[in-house]
């Protein structure tokens, strides 16, 4: 009996099923993952998501297709067939596999790096961020502690909130602190998940480009009430960010002026601190 290209019939399948979904799978099914494209930190993180399914996609079908059809051709039929000799070398193999793996590592790691170089992560970058924002940009304060998150607003007058509101189109300077224990700042739709620790100014940059709320949660284990830390921000028009932020002026005026004075970070009294 005359043995078919096995490899070739398989390198055909892949190919043409790869033509195929790839485009599917980078044009409907990636613009539906979170956390959207409603920031530039989300649509960022969005952006490489998508180039990376794109390269995961024909890996995936390949690894598919070739397990499906070594279980259909292969499987045994009747008599149990003979054990074949022990496979020592196969260049046709090894190479093309050292070759093609670490040429999709060194790409990756590239490509990270840069990435990370040009937009920041979101993540936080500690005090000294290789990535910033340039022009107008509206810094944020973060404070998290037992189990809550507070805002202060250090260019009008460090008034310190219990909401997060921030001008849409506009560019935000977080700067997320501590003063307890190890927290997390995450908003998911904004794209930002900073560590909240206690003595670091941790800042990422993010620009809303859409009028919306968000969730926020506190997504480092901290304590009893851990599960409790969540909050609802908004993003609104500039006008009803200034409207909104002279109202906090006004309402926490009394208690602004026994803050202390605006800093990245605070060393509060050990018994200002819960637990
Ligand atoms: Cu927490």
């Amino acid at each position: 009996m005359n043995e078919p290209n096995h490899m070739r019939r398989i390198a055909i399948i892949w190919f043409a099923l790869s033509v195929i979904l790839t485009p599917i799978v980078v044009a409907v099914i990636a613009p539906t993952l979170p956390p959207g494209d409603a920031t530039s930190a989300a649509d960022n993180q969005l952006s490489d998501d998508t180039l990376l399914l794109g390269i995961v996609t024909p890996i995936a079908v390949a690894m598919i297709v070739y397990f499906a059809y070594t279980m259909i051709v292969f499987r045994r039929r009747g008599e149990p067939t003979e054990e074949g000799p022990a496979t020592r070398d196969n260049r046709a193999v090894h190479i093309p596999w050292l070759v093609g793996t670490t040429a999709i590592v060194l790409f990756l790691a590239t490509f990270g790096t840069v990435e990370l170089a040009d937009a920041g992560a979101g993540g936080g970058e500690g005090p000294e961020p290789a990535f910033k924002m340039t022009g107008d940009v509206l810094p944020v304060q973060v404070i998290a502690q037992q189990w809550e998150f507070t805002y202060r607003y250090p260019t009008y007058g460090g008034v310190e909130t219990a909401h997060l509101e921030l001008p849409v189109d506009k560019n935000v300077e977080f700067h997320v602190t501590s003063l307890d224990v190890i927290h997390s700042f995450w908003a998911p739709r904004l794209g930002v998940k900073a560590d909240a620790n206690p003595g670091v100014d941790n800042v990422a940059f993010v620009k809303p480009w859409q009028e919306m709320s968000f969730d926020i949660r506190c997504s480092e284990l901290c304590g009893l009430w851990h599960g409790y830390m969540f909050d609802t921000g908004q993003v609104v028009s500039e006008s009803a960010f200034e409207e909104w932020i002279h109202e906090q002026q006004r309402t926490f005026a009394p208690a602004t002026k026994f803050l202390p004075k605006y800093s990245t970070q605070y060393f509060p009294e050990p018994e200002r601190r819960a637990g």
